[in-house]
């Protein structure tokens, strides 16, 4: 970009020729182009903006003449970079030519600017140009999975807590993830431990005793919010299995059960049936006793079960 053929042409014909004398004049070009670069200019863009939108005029900012723009070969030069910027020879506009993307040109950064040049010829000036570039609310907080779930036993007390995944949002700064909410229910409070941008943390906490038999699956739903105008969110939703205990005691249809049998009747009549039930699902044995001689049990599949009982 500091070749321009003109100016090294008029400078070598001042020096003696040969490849020493070219390497001097070169230094001196340097240094000439060191004298003629001036002070920083600063722009700011928002990023996405739509090509051809107008960052500032380099005419004016450098005080040249709109007439002299073409003739003086003013050119943008982006560093190392791809060309986002370009200008507009007859009016000095500095405009943007490609798509701006700020989570793609500086990812996981608070501060993005693109450092780009205004080169001039006749004499030759170089200017340093930087173009800030302002981060828009274009990406909705996520959460890595769509739902999570816990396996909760109904003996957890109240106050037991449960990790939550936190959510992502590639902005930046106000545009970045803000807050959560937990959908309203009776079981569960939200609480959000902000210790700075990368040490938050956010949890579950009972608030009230589970109760497999009256809810076994709890469906609630978690909101990760921007501070983005307008915000923009995303959910997850969280799955709770309530893990049953054994807390419930069979119950027998009714208090009181009679029952008549004919002397001499054969062995193995059946004389009566009797019904319990227990609300929980774990398996277990119901033990009888018929009279202070005569016991029997037998297993007792998951509620509602029956069991028969013979006299012996
Ligand atoms: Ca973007
Ligand atoms: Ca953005
Ligand atoms: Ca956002
Ligand atoms: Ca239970």
């Amino acid at each position: 970009m500091f070749e321009n053929d003109h100016f090294f042409h008029s400078v070598s014909t001042m020096g003696r020729g040969g490849l020493t004398g070219t390497i001097w004049i070169h230094i001196i070009a340097l240094l000439c182009l060191c004298d003629g670069s001036t002070g920083q200019l600063s722009f700011s863009v928002s990023e996405e903006v739509d090509k051809g939108t107008v960052v500032g005029n380099l005419a004016k900012d450098l005080q040249i003449n709109v007439q002299e723009l073409e003739k003086r070969d003013l050119r943008v030069v982006a560093g190392n970079s791809k060309k986002y910027f370009d200008v507009d020879l007859k009016t000095g506009a500095l405009y943007v030519c490609d798509r701006i993307d700020r989570e793609e040109l500086c990812p996981n950064t608070a501060k993005c600017s693109l450092n780009i040049e205004a080169i001039l010829s006749h004499p030759m000036q170089l200017h340093r140009i930087e173009v800030q570039i302002i981060d828009i609310n274009d990406n909705a907080p996520s959460f890595r999975e769509n739902e999570k779930t816990f396996n909760i036993s109904e003996s957890s007390f109240t106050g037991e807590r449960y990790l939550l995944p936190m959510a992502n949002d590639a902005d930046t700064g106000s545009n970045s993830v803000k807050s959560y909410k937990l959908s309203p229910n009776e079981y569960f409070s939200l609480d959000v431990q902000s210790g700075g941008q990368h040490s938050e943390s956010a949890e579950l906490v009972l608030q009230k005793s589970l109760d497999r038999e009256k809810q076994s699956i709890i469906r609630l739903t978690l909101t990760a919010l921007d501070g983005g105008k307008p915000a923009r969110s995303g959910t997850l939703k969280i799955l709770v299995h309530v893990m049953d205990i054994n807390d419930n005691a069979p119950v027998f249809s009714q208090p009181l059960y009679k029952a008549r049998v004919t002397e001499n009747a054969p062995y193995q009549t059946s004389i009566l049936t009797v019904s319990t039930q227990t609300l929980d699902t774990m398996r277990c044995f119901l033990i009888t006793s018929l009279s202070p001689k005569e016991t029997t049990s037998s297993g007792s599949e998951p509620a509602p079960g029956k069991s028969g009982l013979r006299g012996e």
